[in-house]
């Protein structure tokens, strides 16, 4: 049962109100100001609502609400005004100064029940909310300082150092052969299959956050393993048939084996995204050995990469309101622009046929 304390001076005022209440709350009761002030000092947390006279000996109810507010206490107790008389003046007052709502005299036994638990129910409510909140909170600060010592660790060893080297030996691999591939293409067709490359090696948090969701260990081996993506590329080309046919060049290389293709271009995410992934194994050359490394290579449109640079940001954006027509207008967005690289691809076709 939840505990409630009604300060009133008035005894036959007390009595009337802790019968009413007694079947559903512990009831509470203080005939003065002060002593109500000791209880809710004595009780801050399980006190679930204070009933208050506004005319008492030793403090008044503006006393003890100014107390109350001075200890943070009305954020999670409602308080509502026993009064005798209606003055819109006191009421308003006592509004301003975070009072939830009034039981007036004389007492009516559903009235006084459903005021307070109404007040009691909402607050309750809020507590437990604000409550999750702050556990929330504090466990994300926890998993933060977690990630922080853990990639500190990483950053600091050796063997991941030596494998971020490797990676990046990778990137540099690939991006060689895209750019001897758009060299020869140029001079074959007089114009370049991509317009610009974008890499990137994971950082040790993303690293460290993906093997936690996907339960793998945290190690420099199981990096190895199990992350496709640590060494990332990403390749923007004008039109759609750029992309396939300068994914197909890379694949047909014959020290490149591709472990997987996700296409996203044919087969578009729900979201709307589109991209054409590939998972490929890339030799890199050290000084005493060859050692094969996963890459992965994303190509996208100068359009789907504006559209997914956009969504991306936009997807951290928080606490955003209508978020359903958001993600509805991004998907539109997302087939138009579809739309837009064939009608272009289709007018560059009809350009090279005009030129033959
Ligand atoms: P970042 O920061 O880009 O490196 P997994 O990679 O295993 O978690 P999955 O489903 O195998 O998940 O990979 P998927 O869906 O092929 O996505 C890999 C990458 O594609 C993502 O990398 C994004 O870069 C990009 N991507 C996939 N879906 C979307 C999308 O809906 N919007 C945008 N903007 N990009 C997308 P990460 O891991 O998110 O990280």
């Amino acid at each position: 049962m939840q505990r409630i304390l009604i300060a009133e001076d008035a005894e036959l005022n007390r009595e009337l109100l802790q019968n009413m209440l007694a079947d559903e709350y512990l009831v509470d009761t203080a005939a003065d100001g002060a002593l109500a002030l000791e209880m809710l000092r004595a009780h801050p947390e399980e006190t679930a609502a204070l009933l208050l006279d506004l005319q008492m000996p030793k403090a008044d109810g503006f006393t003890v609400l100014a107390k109350m507010r001075e200890m943070g206490w009305m954020e999670r107790i409602p308080v509502l005004i026993i009064s005798g008389e209606h003055s819109v003046e006191i009421e308003n007052q006592c509004f301003e100064l975070g009072v939830s709502d009034f039981i007036h005299k004389p007492f009516v036994n559903s009235i006084v029940k459903n005021r307070v638990r109404n007040a009691v129910t909402l607050f309750t409510c809020k507590n437990q909310l604000e409550q999750k909140v702050a556990l929330q909170e504090k466990t994300l600060k926890e998993k933060d300082q977690i990630i922080r010592i853990q990639t500190e660790k990483l950053r600091e060893a050796k063997p991941f150092n030596i494998l971020m080297m490797e990676f990046q030996a990778a990137i540099m691999e690939v991006e060689t052969r895209l750019k001897v591939l758009n060299a020869q293409f140029s001079q074959q067709f007089n114009r370049n299959p991509f317009e610009s490359i974008k890499s990137r090696l994971k950082t040790p948090e993303s690293i460290y956050e993906k093997l936690e969701r996907k339960g793998y260990p945290v190690t420099v081996e199981s990096i190895r393993e199990n992350l496709t993506d640590v060494a990332g590329l990403r390749v923007i080309c004008s039109f759609p048939d750029d992309i396939y046919r300068l994914a197909e060049y890379l694949i047909k290389q014959d020290d490149i084996i591709l472990l997987n293709e996700k296409d996203y271009i044919r087969s578009p995410k729900p979201n709307g995204y589109r991209s054409l992934h590939l998972i490929l194994n890339v030799p890199i050359f050290l000084s005493d050995e060859k050692k094969y490394m996963k890459a992965e290579v994303q190509f996208r449109t100068i359009a789907m990469d504006f559209w997914a640079s956009v969504e991306h940001k936009l997807k951290y954006k928080k606490d955003m309101e209508n978020a359903d027509e958001i993600a509805r207008r991004l998907k539109d967005c997302a087939d138009s622009i579809e739309e837009l690289d064939y009608r272009m691809q289709s007018i560059r076709n009809q350009i090279d046929r005009s030129l033959h």
